[in-house]
């Protein structure tokens, strides 16, 4: 198989200032922040209570990382991937599922291998908004991760819905799958079940940025994400992965990103962001986001109104 047609490489460098000029000029109509109508209200009891079961974990020492990205944790304390199953109970993925369907009329034509996406859903959806604030499913979120985490503080990169439909050819091969993430911590929840759709799978590279080569695919592992609701943790910024083609049905899933608030170090980039959402509306964002990311732990956690979250708290379940 010609894997260089199938497994394109996403834009990096200048390729990422060409898409954020090309995303500034596509920008005319800004989304309003007026919500759907969720259909029920988020409750913690939609997580599954005995905690969700996590399979395939590696960290990031595992993945092949020396060096942590935190200077007072070591590399093998944090989740560099995970496939996580059984985070939500049958109800909760099918609310998920309601609203991702109903989002999709606010959907944008996405550049690359996915067809459409909203981003900052957290602003159109109250039951994302409140899932995300919730100290239960950030608790949960957090042991799968190994370190305390708050929800990402710029509203774009911190939750957006993937819409998959199948591409012509000619299309699947411009524009590539893998890439890495602008955030650190994120959760990619597939919300389609496995009939909905064929193709699809979710790859990543079993190894560092620097050992990645798109045309190697020994290297490349798919994720078992089989159930409606199952998810992929990741180190989004030091993991390569993508979604292969969907080669027919719909594949939809919600991607969440969260930030660790006992570290200041973030690996989102202004032309990351720049192109996704263009220039104009990145500048003002870009400076929020240094100024959020700078703000003690206990005023982050307090600002979303709760206790904060610790790395002990991490160690003992059900607590
Ligand atoms: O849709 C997914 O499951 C993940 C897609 C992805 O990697 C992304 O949106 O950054
Ligand atoms: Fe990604």
């Amino acid at each position: 198989m010609n894997h260089s047609s199938t497994l394109p490489l996403f834009e990096r460098g200048l390729g990422r200032v060409k898409l954020a000029l090309k995303s500034t000029l596509k920008r005319t109509q800004r989304p309003s922040s007026i919500c759907l109508g969720d259909p029920i209200a988020w409750r913690d009891d939609l997580l599954c209570q005995q905690g969700p079961s996590v399979s395939d974990s590696r960290t990031l020492e595992q993945l092949g990382y020396a060096e942590s990205p935190h200077s007072t944790i070591e590399a093998d304390a944090i989740t560099g991937v995970a496939v996580v199953h059984r985070l939500f109970t049958p109800e909760g993925v099918a609310v998920l599922q309601d609203i991702g369907a109903r989002l999709e009329q606010r959907a944008g034509d996405s550049d690359w291998i996915i067809s459409r996406r909203t981003r900052g859903v957290t602003a159109l959806s109250s039951f994302i908004d409140d899932m995300m604030n919730s100290r239960s499913f950030l608790l949960a979120v957090s042991r799968i991760a190994g370190v305390p985490l708050v929800p990402y503080p710029m509203l774009n990169a911190r939750s957006q819905i993937n819409y998959f439909y199948p591409k012509p050819v000619e299309q699947q091969q411009q524009l590539g799958m893998w890439h890495t993430d602008g955030t650190n911590y994120v959760l990619n929840v597939v919300l389609s079940g496995g009939c909905d759709y064929s193709g699809g799978e979710f790859l990543f590279h079993n190894g560092t940025i620097d050992t990645f080569d798109a045309l190697d695919h020994r290297t490349f592992e798919t994720a078992g994400l089989d159930a409606p609701g199952d998810a992929l943790f990741i180190y989004g910024s030091r993991l390569f992965h993508g979604v292969r083609p969907v080669l027919s049905g719909r594949r939809m899933s919600l991607v969440l990103s969260f930030h660790c608030p006992y570290f200041t170090d973030d690996s989102n980039r202004f032309w990351h962001l720049a192109s996704d959402d263009g220039i104009p509306a990145t500048i003002p964002n870009w400076l929020k986001l240094r100024w959020a990311l700078h703000r003690p732990a206990a005023r982050q956690y307090a600002r979303i109104g709760m206790e904060p979250i610790t790395f002990e708290e991490l160690r003992h379940r059900g607590g």
